[in-house]
């Protein structure tokens, strides 16, 4: 009867070095929450050179690039999948333009952030993209929960 879990998406949500520094892992999680989507993995993981490549692989010929994977690698990262309708599109709402200078107040770049060097979070950009994010970041899988817990939550 709900024809909107037939659309159900997920997306790859990284809360990058910087967002875990100063503290924002529960400031981002509550905004994702809040809005109705769905928790389906999370770690705290430090990812070494090799694997930030190849998560930023489509951005290897930027003159940013090298810098890019020096900041990821510099502490620890909160990895994350998220899930609900249309959460890919609407999950890059919630975190706003690429560069905070543009991004509006309100979402979690334009409230926390001011170079885009430093801009706290990634979340995949299209459906494909966060398929091959989630593969790469939960090779072990993403466990289902949701179907154990509904007929307690009223
Ligand atoms: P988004 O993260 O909004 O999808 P992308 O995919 O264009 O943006 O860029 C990936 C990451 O590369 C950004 N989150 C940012 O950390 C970094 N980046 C993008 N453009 C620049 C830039 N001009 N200078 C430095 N870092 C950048």
């Amino acid at each position: 009867h709900f024809a909107a879990l037939a659309k159900m998406e997920q997306t790859f949500i990284m809360i990058k070095p910087d967002g875990v520094q100063r503290n924002l892992v529960g400031e981002i999680i509550g905004r994702f929450e809040k809005k109705g989507f769905t928790l389906k993995g999370l770690k705290l993981i430090t990812v070494d050179s090799d694997f930030a490549e190849r998560h930023y692989a489509d951005l290897s010929a930027k003159p940013f690039f090298n810098g890019l994977v020096e900041y990821i690698v510099s502490g620890p990262v909160v990895a994350m999948v998220w899930e609900g309708k249309n959460v890919v599109a609407t999950g890059r709402k919630i975190i706003g333009a690429t560069n905070p200078a543009e991004s509006a107040p309100g979402t979690i770049r334009g409230d926390y952030a001011v170079d885009i060097g430093r801009n706290v979070i990634h979340g995949s950009d299209a459906v494909e993209s966060a398929r091959k994010e989630i593969a790469l970041w939960f090779p072990e899988g993403i466990a289902e929960w949701r179907s154990s817990a509904h007929h307690w939550i009223y």
